[in-house]
């Protein structure tokens, strides 16, 4: 996504042999060249290389041996809590009234799934979904049953929409007739995050305030389990981003882990997935829509794909944290 000319790269790669400290979550570029065939494990994959902060969070749990579900749950709570990012929780962008509404879900290598949908004032939404699993018997809840289950277990209600973001949504009322057209917008910034612990354990989690100015009471692919998120630990994980609509006809995660189970590749089943998105999605192909999807199998290798130009994700193992730009199957 970002762009470094030659000269600031030698720059940079000089500044590296002075020995003057050099912060490995500073987002400095992102690379083309993503290693998609290495394995090793432990191993963190996450949607949008706007920072690094989440994979940091996870790893640095999976570093000290714990387990994947805390690294997803904590790893995607950076992003939440974040008001600069305007695509997750606090300082989400609003809907067409205002309004932020959330969705999440998260899976553990249990086989267990937990997700909320539509729910407001709530600041960590994945936290709840994570209650949701482990404290009852049901997988998701959406709207005020959501919140007030939240608040039962201490959550605190407050107001996710931040100046900058109310500003942004006064903004696009004014000037409705150009920009309504959501679907083509670059709206994103959504954290689905994968990780397997040295135990070889796999979970997933995603978060997100969705669209921005989607019409209200509108749900996306994130608290969709099979669309937004999936995990099998017999096999792997995948997560989505992108316009949620086009995710949600064909259960892109889900899919991903089914091909992955028939001996695909993490990279592979991405890339038949994407493919089989745009084939479902043919409508709306003109619109330019952007989905993607990050994939990761027990072996500790991912794949990563997406419709169009523009997606990257943030990669941790070995103890690096890196950006990658993600191969695309429209060149438009
Ligand atoms: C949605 N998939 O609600 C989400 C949006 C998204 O980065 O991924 N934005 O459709």
């Amino acid at each position: 996504m970002s762009h470094i000319s030659r000269r600031k790269f030698i720059k940079f790669t000089a500044l590296l042999g002075t020995g003057i400290p050099v912060l490995s979550h500073l987002k400095l570029f992102s690379k083309t060249v993503s290693p998609l065939t290495e394995s090793s494990i432990p191993v963190v994959i996450a949607t949008w290389d706007r920072d690094r902060k989440p994979n940091l969070k996870a790893w640095e749990i999976l570093e000290k041996g714990g387990n994947s579900l805390d690294a997803v749950e904590q790893g995607v709570r950076v992003a939440e809590d974040d008001p600069e990012n305007n695509s997750v929780g606090y300082g989400g962008l609003p809907d067409e009234n205002g309004i932020v509404t959330l969705d999440a879900s998260i899976m553990d290598w249990r086989g267990r799934a937990g997700a909320v949908a539509y729910l407001q004032n709530i600041r960590n939404p994945i936290s709840v979904a994570r209650l949701v699993m482990e404290k009852t018997k049901h997988v998701m809840l959406a709207g005020e049953g959501a919140k007030k289950f939240a608040l039962a277990y201490g959550f605190k209600e407050e107001n996710l929409l931040t100046e900058k973001s109310r500003e942004a949504w006064i903004k696009w009322k004014e000037g409705l007739s150009k920009e309504d057209n959501w679907i083509g917008s670059d709206s994103h910034d959504t954290i689905t995050m994968l990780a397997i612990d040295k135990y070889g354990n796999i979970s997933g989690a995603c978060t997100t305030s969705g669209l921005r100015w989607k019409i209200h009471g509108r749900v996306g692919d994130s608290p969709i389990i099979g669309a937004g998120l999936y995990v099998d630990n017999e096999v792997g994980a995948a997560g989505a981003t992108g316009v949620g609509e086009t995710i949600m006809r064909v259960l892109g995660s889900f899919l991903i882990v089914e091909k992955m189970r028939d001996g695909y590749s993490p990279q592979e089943a991405c890339e038949y997935a994407v493919r089989r998105l745009i084939e479902k999605n043919k409508n709306i192909v003109k619109e330019k829509f952007q989905a993607a999807f990050i994939a990761l199998n027990k072996k500790g290798e991912i794949g990563a794909y997406s419709v169009r130009e523009g997606f990257d994700y943030v990669l941790s193992r070995n103890g690096k944290t890196e950006g990658f730009k993600s191969k695309y199957e429209l060149k438009d």
